[in-house]
């Protein structure tokens, strides 16, 4: 096996024996028979509008699946696999295509070329898989996705390959929107709120990952029960949106970042929903309470598959009914819900604070988060900062930070949450709403980007920042490993991308000091 597809990678090559995220060799082998199959699933149909919706399906939620700690789980590959295999039967084409990253065409910098835009194409396919759960369609990012996965075993110039990844990029922009609209649509705009983390004395069920439809459901079958649903990790920014507030047993939310999650699942002591990355291997003491949706798999976890566009959430509530309530470990109140209908609500407010000198600059430390002893860079970053600063953030990279108490400029409070990481849409509508405000682009504002990536959908995000035009962008805690030198010399020729290295020299950097 050899996989780099995230920051953890082993460095100077990949995982190549065992992933530090757990996944083996078989099961790697598994990851790469399936992205083969779809990349000859996407050779076979091409760009084309005109593809039967169960392909673009099968696309979607199978690249979902081989997202960095999405799924565990080697039977649901093997039915995966056999399934683009049979949708691939009629049109004869099957090449039994093998994905692997020694096997990419081309000399490194274009095998890099090529790997960015992969991983790109899983963040693009992560978020379509919601908007489509939500009912959303636009068949630019399916057909964008397949003529991308057509390109892995292509002969194609560095030229041409860094065209496909802006193309990503611009997918990316549209997916997000498109995200974004189905989210707000269904479960209204997000308002500001305020999200406790204490446990009460219920049993409780906690749900984790990113699947709103998953949490609107479980919140109908619990309601009346008894039992009390927390959110985890991305699920948080969920308490902002109107529909879910009128739940009244969705209670609050526990734990932090997806890192931490062994020792807070097991805290918990109730079942817990993980319906999509980042999910673990559990530890045997919550093995038996943890439970999967959609694309997430655990093997030894009970899967609860959607029948006619249900779940069936009984098992878990049951499990829930025999359950000790949560152990409290606090956490205080958290703020969440600036997105951009809030944000820009307040605009008025925001753009007076930056004329008169209260707000010098907003910085932008979306992204993800990990376990990585260096990331507690972003923390030390956000306390150094000046008081007359704002971090505007979005993903599961704000616990390093939004459990601190940095107060508020007039009001405007000094960490603006706008969401989960695909809400960094709202950061980009938020910044260009601000540029036209004053009558510039969103590089002559005062604002600096210090992002934090772990896994493939902060690759998407970056590619569509870029796309958007966005220069200067500071990325850390390290560059990826899939990144070579000459390819990073592209990033920082055209982008002024670079690796954040020192608390007080990339303030420096990024114009802060
Ligand atoms: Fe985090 Fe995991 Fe949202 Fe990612 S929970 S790391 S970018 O899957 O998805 O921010
Ligand atoms: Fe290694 Fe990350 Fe791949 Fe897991 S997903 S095998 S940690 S590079």
């Amino acid at each position: 096996m050899r996989c780099r597809q995230c920051e953890e990678t082993v460095a100077g090559g990949g995982c190549t024996r065992v992933g530090v995220c757990g996944k083996d060799e078989e099961l790697a082998g598994l990851q790469d028979r399936l992205v083969g199959a779809l990349v000859d699933l996407s050779v076979a149909y091409g760009p084309s509008d005109d593809v039967p919706a169960e392909v673009d399906d099968l696309i979607t939620d199978g690249l979902f699946m081989t997202l960095s700690n999405t799924n565990f789980d080697k039977t649901a590959f093997g039915t995966a696999i056999g399934d683009a295999e049979k949708a691939l039967g009629p049109t004869g084409s099957s090449g039994g295509y093998v994905f692997s990253v020694d096997g990419l065409d081309g000399i490194d910098d274009l095998r890099s070329l090529k790997e960015i835009l992969l991983y790109g194409i899983k963040g693009l396919a992560a978020y379509y898989h919601h908007a489509r759960i939500l009912g959303g369609e636009d068949p630019e990012v399916p057909s964008f996705m397949r003529k991308g996965l057509a390109a892995m075993p292509a002969r194609l110039s560095a030229d041409e390959l860094i065209a496909l990844n802006m193309e990503c990029g611009a997918a990316g922009v549209r997916c997000m929107a498109l995200l974004d609209g189905c989210n707000t649509g269904r479960y209204g705009s997000p308002v500001i709120t305020s999200v406790g983390t204490g446990a009460g004395s219920n049993p409780g069920i906690l749900i984790t990952g990113h699947d709103l439809r998953d949490l609107e459901m479980l919140l109908e079958q619990t309601r009346g029960t008894g039992i009390d649903v927390y959110t985890h990790g991305e699920m948080l920014p969920a308490h902002a949106y109107p529909a879910f507030k009128e739940f009244g047993n969705l209670v609050g939310n526990y734990g932090g970042a997806w890192y931490r999650q062994r020792d807070e699942f097991e805290s918990f002591n109730g079942p817990v929903v993980a319906t999509t990355n980042c999910v673990l291997p559990p530890r045997e003491s919550y093995a038996t309470r943890l439970f999967t949706t959609g694309v997430a798999g655990i093997e030894g976890a009970t899967h609860i598959p959607m029948v006619g566009g249900r779940r069936d959430f009984g098992p878990v509530i049951e499990m829930a009914r025999s359950c000790g309530s949560p152990v409290d470990i606090g956490g205080g109140d958290l703020l969440t819900g600036f997105a951009h209908n809030q944000v820009l609500s307040i605009a008025g407010t925001i753009v007076d604070a930056v004329k008169s000198g209260a707000v010098r600059r907003f910085v932008v430390m979306a992204g993800c988060d990990g376990r990585e002893g260096g990331r507690d860079y972003y923390t030390r970053f956000a306390e150094s900062l000046p008081d007359d600063t704002v971090i505007l953030t979005a993903g599961c990279a704000k616990y390093r930070y939004n459990g601190l108490d940095l107060g508020d400029i007039g009001g405007i409070p000094r960490v603006i949450d706008a969401g989960q990481c695909n809400d960094c849409y709202s950061l980009v509508v938020i910044a260009n709403a601000l540029a036209e405000a004053f009558g510039t682009d969103v590089n002559g504002l005062p604002l600096s980007f210090n992002i934090s990536w772990y896994e493939q959908k902060a690759v998407l995000v970056l590619l569509s920042l870029l796309n958007l035009g966005v220069r200067n962008i500071m990325l850390g805690p390290r560059l990826p490993e899939f990144i070579t030198p000459g390819v990073l010399k592209v990033l920082v020729d055209a982008f002024g991308i670079r690796a954040n290295s020192d608390v007080i020299t990339d303030m420096d950097i990024l114009g802060i000091c």
